[in-house]
This record gives C-alpha cells, sequence and structure tokens, in this order.
C-alpha cells in the first residue's frame, strides 16, 4: 500500500489494485477555433494550460506500463446517436454536424474530432468514442476496466465541469476510487473549475480525491502493482 497526497486527505493504493489514467476529450473540437468550443463563445486557448502538464502525466504513466484509456466526444456521421436536444442547444449559426473550419463539428474522424498531437494516443492505448458527456454512457468503457480488474481512477482533461466531473461521478457510482487531477484539468471558465474541484473533495470526499500531477507521480512510483496490465 502506498498513498498519495492529495485532498481532502491522503488516497490509498493498495498494492493489490489496479490502475488507470482516464484522458476525457482533449481533442481539436475543444481546443481550438471553428470546434464545437469556439461555436458555443467559449475562449478555447484557456484550455492549453494543462497540456504539459498532462503530457508528464501520460508520459509518466506509459514509463510505468499502466494503462490509458484517451476519450473523444463525437457523433455518427447520421447522427443517429445525438439526440435533437443537444442539437438544438446553443442556438448558434452553426451546431453538432455543421460544416466547420475543421470539418463536420463533433462527427467521428473529421480532423476537428482528432486529439491534439501533443496527446496523440499509442496504439496500444484505448480511445473510447462517446457520445454523452460522462465516458460510462453508452461506451464500452465499464467492461474494458472489468476486464483489467481495474479499481483506481486517475482523471483528467477538458471540460472539468462538464465530461471530467460527468465521468468522475459516473465512475464513482460504480465503485471506481477516483482521483480528479488537478492541473491536468481545465474549463472555459476558471471559477468551474475551482468549485468543481472543491465539490468533489467536499464532504470527506463525496465524489473522491484531487491531487497534483507531481503527486499523482510520485505515488505511483513508489507503488508496486500487482502485475502490469497495458
Ligand atoms: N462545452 C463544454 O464545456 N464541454 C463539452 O461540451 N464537452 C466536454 O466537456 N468534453
Amino acid at each position: 500500500m502506498i498513498t498519495i497526497s492529495a485532498q481532502p486527505y491522503d488516497y490509498e493504493l493498495p498494492s493489490s489494485s489496479n490502475v488507470a489514467l482516464i484522458v476525457i476529450d482533449m481533442q481539436r473540437d475543444f481546443m481550438e477555433l471553428g470546434g464545437f468550443g469556439d461555436i458555443l463563445g467559449n475562449d478555447v486557448g484557456l484550455l492549453r494550460a494543462i497540456v504539459p502538464t498532462l503530457k508528464q502525466l501520460i508520459d509518466g504513466f506509459r514509463a510505468l506500463e499502466l494503462p490509458i484509456f484517451h476519450t473523444i466526444e463525437c457523433h455518427q456521421p447520421d447522427l443517429s446517436d445525438c439526440p435533437p436536444s443537444k442539437i438544438k442547444r446553443g442556438k448558434g449559426e452553426l451546431t453538432i454536424g455543421s460544416e466547420g473550419p475543421m470539418g463536420r463539428i463533433l462527427i467521428k474522424g473529421e480532423p476537428g474530432n482528432g486529439i491534439i498531437p501533443e496527446l496523440a494516443p499509442l496504439p496500444n492505448e484505448t480511445v473510447i468514442y462517446k457520445p454523452g458527456k460522462g465516458a460510462f454512457y453508452a461506451t464500452e468503457l465499464e467492461s474494458l476496466l472489468k476486464a483489467k480488474n481495474i479499481t483506481h481512477l486517475f482523471i483528467t482533461g477538458v471540460t472539468t465541469e462538464v465530461c471530467v466531473q460527468t465521468t468522475m461521478r459516473e465512475a464513482n457510482d460504480r465503485g471506481y476510487e477516483c482521483v480528479m487531477v488537478e492541473d491536468c484539468t481545465e474549463s472555459y471558465f476558471p471559477e468551474f473549475k475551482q468549485s468543481t474541484l472543491e465539490m468533489v473533495r467536499a464532504q470527506g470526499g463525496i465524489v473522491g480525491w484531487t491531487a497534483t500531477a507531481t503527486d499523482v507521480l510520485k505515488g505511483l512510483e513508489a507503488w508496486k502493482p500487482a502485475k502490469a496490465l497495458v
């Protein structure tokens, strides 16, 4: 057993547990002009701050041969997996499926739907294509985690209060011990990021823990997993 310095108290990682890194939606749609985040009226430049730290965390998991799951929010080209309510939302000129400068917005396989090159998944890493905000809804994520006996999740990505928080709540309800990595998640609204961090760790860790990437890596480097799983 090792502990990782975290809030609201240390996060315990038994040697019998298995961990995974979850990287939520680090895709061009949210990070670049002309994508979904931009058409909703957000300052997409704000999200770039976490890229170097998240890259370090991903590299740390790779060096330790620990599994990494990347997610992409997207829909099928015929929008059959997109509820009309989601298409209508925002009331902008462009919406999901519209042709934008990076291809059709939030559509699987379009240039704008790809993960930013700095954080591109390696061939041995899993990419989960998700139609909702949460990574467990209508995806194979839970069965893949169960197949590897993964019990402890480190959750990162964008945006903190939308897809990251939704995923952490879904994971918490399914029994996973979750850490939101503070400096590896970002929001278009700095105050929403702060509130999210506070609300997940309030009430004795009602949804889980928060910790910095440095503390997560320090802990994992000292940890001896039951078996290396990639
Ligand atoms: N709009 C916004 O903040 N987020 C999303 O629509 N998706 C994700 O958070 N990935």
